[in-house]
């Protein structure tokens, strides 16, 4: 469990009670399914929003991952924000209605759930940031675009950004991957834009994260520049800083480079709240609401995006 004074965080088993919970009060709009088992065994959960979200309507699709990293609960509390306000909100919002019926979001509010609950088991902090596969692999250093290419990842088991044995070697990783291409329609990717969140630092980054060129294969000048355009656009909402993600540094094996060349997402890494080290991985609770709802502008920009 949480440390005592940190109980606001959810753990894997409240996750999962609160999205249980919401379908249960919006069964029309929601539906909660698996999209594969962690290392040790937990569902990989995803709670779907649209109207008739029983059936796979020919609506874009959004997509939010919180959690890749133990030790980010911040995340998991921002992906559950998202389900909050969109469900609670579609009966009296027209704006959130709009968004709701026009597309399908899908919401995986813990792609580590075994890190993530080590990192508090006994009721303490371990520091924990990577999956519990031997020494842990860091499952964004394991995606397979340019996997371990460019010095942005760890060839040792017991480093920090270990990129495991192969691309996708991390049941975590290989789940949510074989989960976004299963969502192509016609050869045609329905997910059309994804935020993965992160803490900390309060940055807006876009790939490549591979290289610090701004071009590069599958990336052309007008496409970095809708990446740089709404980054820095969602950014005048939240108070974060927009950037290439390489301009922090070079990661090789990220979510976002894949998810780009692989299924052209339009894909974005938040750096979420504290700026810096202290608070760092371990803000308070008390911060969870006002540092989730910082993002429902940069939300509903992404939202929108997919739209088009
Ligand atoms: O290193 C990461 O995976 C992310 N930062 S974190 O502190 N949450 O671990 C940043 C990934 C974004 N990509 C690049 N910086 N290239
Ligand atoms: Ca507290
Ligand atoms: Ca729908
Ligand atoms: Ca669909
Ligand atoms: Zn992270």
């Amino acid at each position: 469990d949480f440390p005592a004074g940190d109980e606001g965080y959810h753990t894997y088993a409240e996750t999962g009670a609160e999205l249980q919970q919401t379908v249960r009060d919006h069964a029309a709009i929601t539906a909660l399914s698996s999209a594969g088992k962690s290392y040790e065994g937990r569902d990989l959960r995803v709670l779907k929003i649209s109207d008739n979200a029983g059936t796979d309507e020919n609506e874009p699709e959004v997509l939010f991952t919180c959690n890749q990293h133990a030790r980010e609960h911040l995340t998991t509390e921002m992906c559950l924000r998202i389900v909050q306000r969109l469900t609670d909100g579609y009966a009296t919002d027209p704006a959130i209605k709009r968004m709701v019926d026009s597309t399908e979001i899908f919401v995986l509010p813990s792609v580590n759930p075994d890190g993530s609950e080590y990192d508090i088991s006994g009721g303490r902090y371990h520091m924990w940031r990577k999956n519990r596969q031997g020494q842990g692999t860091d499952t964004n250093r394991n995606w397979g675009y340019k996997w371990g290419c460019c010095g942005g990842s760890s060839g040792s088991p017991s480093g920090e950004t270990y990129r495991g044995t192969a691309a996708f070697s991390a049941p975590e990783a290989k789940a949510v991957a074989n989960w976004v291409s299963s969502h192509k329609a016609g050869g045609v990717q329905q997910i059309k834009t994804h935020i993965d969140f992160h803490t900390y630092s309060e940055l807006v980054l876009w790939p490549y994260g591979y290289t610090y060129n701004d071009t590069a294969p599958g990336m052309t000048a007008a496409e970095a520049q809708r990446f740089a355009s709404l980054g820095r656009q969602m950014a005048g909402t939240n108070g974060y800083t927009p950037e290439q993600s390489s301009d922090l540094y070079i990661t090789d094996g990220s979510v976002n480079d894949w998810m780009w060349f692989e299924h052209k997402i339009l894909s974005y890494t938040f750096e979420m709240y504290p700026r810096g080290a202290n608070p760092g991985f371990y803000p308070p609770d008390e911060v969870i609401g006002r540092e989730t709802t910082r993002n429902d502008k940069a939300v509903d920009l992404i939202v929108n995006a997919a739209i088009g």
